[in-house]
């Protein structure tokens, strides 16, 4: 799960200690889960490894069965043990900067604040999220310090109003208050993104009627201050127009190892949406371009020297640099399914941008490869399902293009149903795809789902565009002018919005 993706609104921290007589922790959790708790942290302070990682096993089972992440209170080590989605660090804990470079950029962490100081320390580290508290006096846990109250939750969120990131209430908190901390503590641009809670919901005798109308009040509230709920298409067809500009003012260089069949394409198609393109594939340069690319391209097409694009994928994601896998012709051979397998677990994989055949193939949902070229295709059900298993499984952003493409964080989908019949007639068409997704999550790194549907979108558009085009007959032409509208699309991105045919599906 990408951090950049979660709902925070109901975090459940748990606490076993605080389970009525009759019911179980795991049974709370699971009610808690059911009644729409949309994080679990688990927080024992008491519990030795072993047990503590048994227990933890236990409940990413129940978060996984309800597709909600599963952060670990302080322990790295047992974070690390379960492949936890995360890790929450206090004042006291391990050290922001040394916990992320444990977890690498994938994984959560969110650290305990108090007041201002600590908050700017934590965003300026990198924190995905901050836990602000405690609100009120809690019987939960004993505090060093005095409760904030709604005001002081009112000043943190002031002071960050220049570099936000989301946030989490904790201390005190009950369905009756919530209401009073939400509408009080907002400032003009920021409010809180949900509220983390123990008692109130481990020691419910009814977790899921609770939190059910929990969840309910937040979005109640939330509605009331006309903040929306979802992503929507206007919202991803505005990134991509902000993102498309984004690409020409900043020019981020995007390094690809590709194949020989398609690298003229890849570079020219880089260029033309405006940033610098670089096909190096000799080992020696690889750490010293990933400290200066903007994102890394790994495309299948003629698999040679897969250690060589391992080492550059490992030195991007070290970087912070996104990289973005093309797994063609993935299904076609056994070589290709085993090297497709080493990139997923030696590399820090941001996106995968593949065929229908490529995708449903590693989804194990019945795609093939002839070749390198995608054969059959699937019913709408199959490919949301592939492309959401897939992001989920993997922690990354699943794009599949075809007549209609599905992109998914694991939880969102979008389907784009822009695009042009010429495009499967040129060579590359889907490994340009690929470039353009990763020029857009260079220069647009705070949301890699909606840059992937900004890149897919912006060359489905340019296709569309260059076929209409009086002299374009046949795939020949098509591939001249598909770059030059890709160029023209830069310029003036807010066509996007004219031609888009975007859906959201979950
Ligand atoms: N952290 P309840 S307060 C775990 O201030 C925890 O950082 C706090 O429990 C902090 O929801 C707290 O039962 C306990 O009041 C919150």
């Amino acid at each position: 799960m990408s951090p950049k993706h979660v709902d925070y609104s109901l975090y459940l921290v748990t606490d076993s200690s605080l389970v009525p007589e009759g019911a179980t922790f795991l049974g709370q959790i699971e009610q808690a889960l059911q009644g729409g708790v949309t994080l679990v942290q688990l927080r024992e302070k008491e519990s030795d490894t072993g047990p503590f990682i048994q227990l933890a096993l236990q409940v990413k089972q129940l978060t996984q069965k309800y597709n909600v992440p599963l952060i670990i209170n302080d322990r790295l080590d047992v974070a690390i043990a379960v492949d936890a989605d995360g890790v929450h660090i206090g004042q006291d804990d391990m050290p922001l900067h040394k916990a992320r470079q444990m977890l690498g950029h994938k994984k959560i962490i969110g650290v305990s604040v108090n007041n201002i100081e600590e908050a700017t320390v934590a965003i300026q580290g990198g924190a995905d999220y901050l836990g602000i508290g405690a609100v009120w006096y809690t019987s939960t846990k004993q505090l060093k310090k005095q409760p904030l109250g709604v005001v002081g939750v009112q000043n943190i969120l002031k002071s960050m109003e220049s570099h936000p990131i989301p946030t989490v209430a904790i201390g005190g908190i009950t369905p009756e208050n919530t209401s009073e901390l939400f509408v009080g503590s907002r400032t003009d641009k920021l409010h809180l993104d949900g509220f983390a809670i123990v008692s109130a919901i481990m020691a419910s005798a009814d977790p899921k009627a609770t939190c059910a109308r929990w969840i309910e009040t937040i979005r109640a509230d939330r509605a009331k201050l006309g903040i929306k709920e979802h992503t929507d298409v206007d919202d991803a067809v505005s990134f991509a127009i902000q993102a498309a500009s984004n690409i020409k003012a900043n020019s981020p260089m995007v390094h690809h190892i590709t194949n020989y069949v398609v690298i003229n394409d890849n570079a020219n198609a880089t260029l033309a949406v405006g940033a610098s393109p670089i096909m190096s594939t000799n080992r020696e340069e690889m750490e010293e371009l990933a400290a200066v690319n903007g994102a890394l391209v790994l495309n299948m097409g003629t698999l040679n020297d897969i250690s060589t694009m391992i080492l550059a994928a490992q030195a991007n994601a070290r970087h912070g640099n996104p990289v973005v896998l093309d797994p063609v012709g993935t299904g076609a051979t056994q070589f290709r399914r085993t090297t497709t397998d080493r990139f997923l677990k030696e590399c820090d994989l941001t996106i995968i941008k593949g065929n229908g055949g490529e995708i449903l193939s590693m989804a194990g949902r019945g795609g093939r490869s002839r070749g390198v070229d995608s054969v059959g295709q699937t019913d709408e059900e199959n490919a949301v399902l592939a492309v959401k298993e897939l992001a989920q499984k993997h922690g990354c952003i699943v794009g599949m293009t075809g007549p209609i493409d599905y992109i998914s964080d694991g939880k969102r989908v979008f389907a784009i149903e822009n695009g042009d019949q010429l495009m499967p007639c040129i060579t590359g068409s889907g490994c340009m795809a690929t470039s353009v997704v990763a020029c857009f999550a260079a220069a647009n790194r705070s949301d890699y789902l909606l840059a992937t549907v900004g890149g897919i979108l912006t060359l489905n558009v340019a296709s569309e565009l260059a076929a209409n085009r009086s002299e374009v007959h046949g795939p020949g032409s098509f591939r001249a002018a598909l770059i030059d509208e890709l160029y023209n699309i830069t310029n003036s991105p807010s066509i996007l919005k004219q031609y888009a045919r975007i859906r959201v599906i979950a």
